[in-house]
Order: C-alpha cells, then sequence, then structure tokens
C-alpha cells in the first residue's frame, strides 16, 4: 500500500478546517507593527504548530542525552526516538527500509552529499543536467563538481511560462548523461515539474535522478518507490519541522556503493591508524553527533500533516493560489513571474515602478510577511528579465482573507511607489 494509501485509509484523519489549524500555529495570533500577521513566506520556511514545539520542549526538559552512544536510560530513550523519527520519515516518503533515509542538516546538504559522494564516481566528460529553475543549492553543488573533476553541466531550458516539458528534458540526455537533478516544485515560481516522466526519461539513458524536493515534500503526495527517483532530498523546516534537519532518501544500493560524505565518530565500525571501516547504512553518512532533537521534531512534524488527508491540505493551497493569482491579475501594473498551467502554492510577481524590496517593506508595515530579491535562484530571474520579484507563498494555515490583506496592502503600496 502507498504511503498516500496508508495515510487516506486511517479513519482517524482530521478534517481540514483552516480555521482549527490556525489554532494549532501560536505565532498565527500575534500582530507586527499592531496589525494581525500574515504570514506568506512559507517557501522560505513554514511556522510551527504546537506539538512541534512540545516535542521539542519535552526532549530537552525530560529525555535529553547523545544518541547510539549511552548505555543508560536517557540516552536509549532518546535513542529510539530518532529513529521512530527515521521511521516515521520511511512511511511518509513510502521508502521501502530505513536504511535508505539520511537525517542531513537540511536539503543543501543532502545535495552537496550526492555530490561529493556519488559524484566521486563521475570522470571528465560525463554529463549532470539539472533545469533553469534550480535553486542555487542544486547548480552550485554541481559547478563545484564540474570544477574538480570536469563533468560537463547541461542546463535544461525552461518555457515562457516557466515550465520545465518533457521533451525539453529528452532533447539533452544521451548516453553521457549520468546524473540528472531536478526540483520537485520552483521555489520561486511554484511550478511543478513532471518528476516521474523525467526520472522515466532518464533512466532510460542509464542516468542516474535527485530530485531536490524541498518545496516538493509539502505541497506533493511524494512516494519515491512509485516515482522511482535514485535521491530525493528536503529540508524539515518547511514542512512545519525544525530547522536543522534534512533528510536524503536515497535507493540502497547506492548509498551502499557510495563513499562517506565526512569522517568522524558514528559513521564507522572500525578505526585503526592503518585504516577505517564504515558503518553500515545509514549511519555510515551521519558522522559527529546528529540534530537530534530536530530529528525528532520532524517526526513530529510529519505525525501532524500526517494527520490530515493530504489531498484536502493540497485543495486548501490550490483554491489560495487560484484566488491570489485572480486577485493579482487584477491590479494594474502587476506581472506575474511563473505561469506554469501545473503549479502549486507561489505567487511571484513584479509591480512596474517598484523595487520588490521596497514593496516588501511596505507590505510588512501591514503585517505582511513576504519574500522579496532572487530567491536564491539568479539564473530563473535572468531569464525572466528581473534581478528580483516579490513572492507570496501559502502553507495550510493560509486564509483567503489574508490574501485580501496582501492585495489590500498592494494597492496602498502602489500609490505610495508608484
Ligand atoms: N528555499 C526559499 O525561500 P535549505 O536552505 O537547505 O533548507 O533549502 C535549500 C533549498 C533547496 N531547494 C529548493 C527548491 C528550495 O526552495 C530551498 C530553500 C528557500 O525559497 C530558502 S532560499
Amino acid at each position: 500500500m502507498s504511503a498516500l494509501a496508508h495515510k487516506t485509509a486511517k479513519t482517524d484523519l482530521r478534517v481540514f478546517d483552516v480555521e482549527s489549524v490556525r489554532g494549532d500555529f501560536p505565532i498565527l495570533s500575534r500582530t507586527v507593527h499592531d496589525k494581525p500577521l500574515t504570514y506568506l513566506d512559507s517557501a522560505a520556511s513554514a511556522q510551527k504548530p504546537q506539538s512541534v514545539i512540545d516535542a521539542i520542549r519535552y526532549q530537552y526538559e525530560h529525555e535529553y542525552a547523545n544518541v547510539h552512544r549511552g548505555a543508560y536510560f536517557l540516552s536509549e530513550t532518546l535513542t529510539s526516538k530518532y529513529e521512530a523519527a527515521r521511521e516515521t520519515v520511511r512511511q511518509f516518503v513510502n521508502a521501502e527500509s530505513d536504511r535508505e533515509i539520511v537525517f542531513t542538516k537540511g536539503a543543501t546538504e543532502a545535495i552537496n552529499l550526492v555530490a561529493a559522494t556519488f559524484g566521486r564516481s563521475l570522470s571528465s566528460g560525463d554529463e549532470v543536467v539539472i533545469t533553469g529553475l534550480e535553486h542555487h543549492s542544486n547548480i552550485v553543488p554541481w559547478q563545484l563538481l564540474r570544477d574538480q573533476c570536469g563533468i560537463v553541466l547541461k542546463v535544461v531550458p525552461i518555457t515562457p511560462e516557466g515550465e520545465v516539458s518533457l521533451s525539453a528534458v529528452e532533447s539533452v540526455l544521451s548516453k553521457k548523461t549520468k546524473l540528472v537533478a531536478v526540483a520537485h516544485v520552483s521555489n520561486a515560481l511554484g511550478t511543478i515539474l513532471p518528476i516521474k516522466e523525467i526520472i522515466s526519461a532518464a533512466h532510460a539513458v542509464g542516468a542516474v535522478v535527485l530530485i531536490d524536493g524541498c518545496q516538493g515534500i509539502v505541497h506533493e503526495h511524494v512516494d519515491v518507490q512509485d516515482l522511482d527517483c535514485d535521491f530525493y532530498a528536503f529540508s524539515g523546516h518547511k514542512l512545519y519541522g525544525p530547522n536543522g534537519i534534512g533528510v536524503l532518501y536515497g535507493k540502497e544500493d547506492l548509498l551502499d556503493a557510495m563513499p562517506p560524505y565526512q569522517g568522524g565518530g558514528e559513521m564507522i565500525s572500525n578505526v585503526t591508524f592503518e585504516r577505517s571501516e564504515w558503518a553500515e547504512l545509514p549511519a555510515k553518512f551521519e558522522a559527529g553527533t546528529p540534530p537530534i532533537v530536530p530529528a525528532v521534531g520532524l517526526g513530529a512534524a510529519i505525525d501532524y500533516v500526517a494527520g490530515f488527508d493530504q489531498r484536502a491540505i493540497a485543495a486548501h493551497e490550490d483554491d489560495l493560489l487560484k484566488y491570489a493569482t485572480e486577485q493579482l491579475q487584477a491590479l494594474n501594473s502587476i506581472r506575474l513571474i511563473g505561469t506554469a498551467q501545473n503549479k502549486t502554492a507561489v505567487a511571484s510577481f513584479v509591480l512596474e515602478g517598484a523595487h520588490p524590496h521596497d514593496l516588501a517593506t511596505i507590505l510588512d508595515r501591514s503585517g505582511v510577511c513576504v519574500r522579496a530579491g532572487h530567491h536564491c535562484a539568479q539564473p530563473l530571474m535572468d531569464s525572466f528579465g528581473v534581478t528580483a520579484t516579490v513572492r507570496a507563498s501559502f502553507g495550510m494555515y493560509n486564509t483567503r482573507e489574508e490574501v485580501d490583506v496582501l492585495i489590500n496592502a498592494l494597492g496602498r503600496a502602489r500609490e505610495i511607489l508608484c
């Protein structure tokens, strides 16, 4: 049974009701500049429900110790919780084994791990394929690898709408392609990529596929076995969990064949001054004291999200995006950046005659938090001929009323700036 089937088959799922969801997130009831907080920056980092805050606090108050090291109650208790969090992640993404779930400090580290380890099996002339909408975290590690070992970095161009077509991907694939590394969902545009088709096309030429799932894991159902991806990377803090924790899913045979990423405690089975032997998966890739409490917090965040029918969350976010898009289109002088057919939870735009940073600063005075800038996707900005956009991004706790607050604040900002 797939993870989604498993989740939706549960009879004790909470009915999705946005007002009751908001009640779970204490920060949402605060004010900013004497205005109710309107948090529209969940693509940068999501707010945390009380259950996650409680889980973190409980560990420090009652159960804190290092893991995998102490033969005493506290250490054994927290070790079981840390490993239980791994099992929670495994079920959430439907990996076959918890040996395939490596905890990292975030998606960036997960991608760098693959570049620094799997990447060592590549040689001069081998090709790594990315797309024109990638986050810097899925560009720069491959440039570093290119500079180290002479791989060729190929970039699949995007359409004027900000889409990545399967045919564009296929046209750069060849027997020389060894790795395809693509986003599941663009952080700057919200475009959902046809990753299942991309994975199958890449496999047809013998390439391995890494999915940067930082945004995808939040808004899309992810079943790594159904997708058949080789690696899937994400961060906990966008999934309503703490920061300082991320996940690299990797197929067991690939992870087994890869050399370790970092050396230190935990990742070895035996050390002499002459040589060392590596621990079993996933410990081989978790050198040093891991992000223990953040991992437990991520488990709590997944439990929270999986307590709802994910389709209800997705439908709510789709409604918000549709509503926001209509409202933005109705405003004069707004240019939407990224109008893909298949997109989720992100509205990126520029206002003619106003710098995005100025706009964001004025919106802040109305309590509205949006991100302004290049969103760590400078090449993507270049392809739209802009240096920055304003990005409103939605989470499960946002409402249509908050979209109205954004639109009204934009109207006032336009009067000041234009
Ligand atoms: N995007 C945003 O505001 P880290 O920083 O390791 O948690 O995640 C990096 C990352 C990688 N890929 C994608 C698609 C992402 O969206 C991000 C993080 C944030 O869009 C912060 S730059």
